[in-house]
């Protein structure tokens, strides 16, 4: 999707104009895939911007860099700063957020313990993830015959940007075939989630999703909507999805940061459902909308006001 420009992108402490947020192509994330990122977005509210889950997505990051013995040489507390900086010097009331720690140039090699650890933040304005009409209308999606990488390979509890290689095979291939989106299957054949988004089903009223342990991110929008699932009296529950259970649910849906709650409409050309959004999707979308927006109190935490 193409960026829209904004004047700064913060890059190891200070704002630097957009095209001057430069690395050296001898970086080691360029050769090795040695970073770790998150995508974050701000909501508009009547209080100014509010980033939705900031704590969440910085401990994420933080944990993913532990992974990979990168040390971030920031606290949380000067991210959090520099994440309210960079949106109020870029003047935007809603935003994606996109801070990045990786190793920069020094040595090369594959192993990164020499090399410093470089971090910017860059946000613009970024609209529906998968279409304009994704949210109403739903995708069209594809089971890959990629495989998502299993935990012994590529840990899914590191959001690190090596481990997208298997995402872009399976994205293109679903895309060249006409599809929205691809859905990963692990080596065991129960699926896993979308090249970039946690997926879920729901059957009479009780919503599965496939557990952070069998391969998929363990996503803030995915935990945000089982608590505002469950808050809704819907029955959660962890458990293995194999492909025909997509084929065969009353709704399916993605969640991610880009995603938010983006309706599955088919699956491998089989309709789901009705073929367009359902009531369970609906209700979580409206509630999931109102808290982003700052409207509903019970998750007044889960925002972080730029201009407090
Ligand atoms: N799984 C994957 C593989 C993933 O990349 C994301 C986020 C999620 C699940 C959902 O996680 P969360 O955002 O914490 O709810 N994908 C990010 C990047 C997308 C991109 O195209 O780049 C995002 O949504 O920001």
């Amino acid at each position: 999707m193409p960026i829209t420009e904004v004047e700064k992108i913060w890059m190891n402490g200070q704002l630097v104009p957009w095209h001057e947020a430069k690395v050296h192509v001898l970086s080691h994330a360029l050769h090795y895939g040695s970073g770790v990122f998150e995508g974050i977005r701000a909501y508009e509210t009547s209080r100014g911007p509010a980033v939705w889950h900031l704590d969440a997505h910085l401990d994420r990051m933080y944990s993913s860099a532990g992974i990979y013995f990168m040390e971030i040489p920031y606290s949380k507390a000067e991210l959090v700063d520099a994440v309210k900086e960079t949106i109020r010097a870029a003047g935007l009331q809603s935003c994606y957020i996109r801070p990045i720690a990786f190793r920069g140039y020094g040595e090369m090699g594959v192993s990164p313990l020499a090399n410093p650890v470089d971090v910017s933040i860059a946000v613009w304005p970024w609209g529906t993830y998968l279409g304009e009409e994704a949210l109403e209308q739903g995708v069209r999606v594809k089971i890959s015959s990629w495989k998502r990488h299993d935990q012994n390979s590529l840990p899914s509890a590191a959001k690190a940007t090596g481990g997208y290689l298997g995402s872009i095979l399976a994205k293109v291939d679903a895309t060249k075939s006409g599809y929205d989106e691809a859905v990963l299957l692990n080596d065991d054949g129960y699926v896993t989630e979308g090249s970039g988004e946690n997926i879920f089903v729901v059957n009479g009223g009780t919503i599965v999703t496939p557990h952070t342990g069998h391969g998929c991110l363990a996503g803030v929008t995915r935990s945000s909507v089982m608590t505002i699932a469950r808050d809704l009296g819907f029955p959660v529950v962890e458990q293995n999805l194999v492909r025909t259970d997509l084929y065969t649910a009353d709704e399916v849906f993605f969640t991610g940061t880009a995603a938010e709650i983006t309706p599955i409409r088919e699956v491998d050309d089989r309709t789901v459902g009705a073929g367009h959004r359902g009531p369970v999707t609906k209700a979580l979308q409206d509630a999931f909308f109102a808290a982003t927006k700052g409207d509903d109190p019970t998750y007044a935490d889960w925002l972080t006001y730029v201009d407090d």
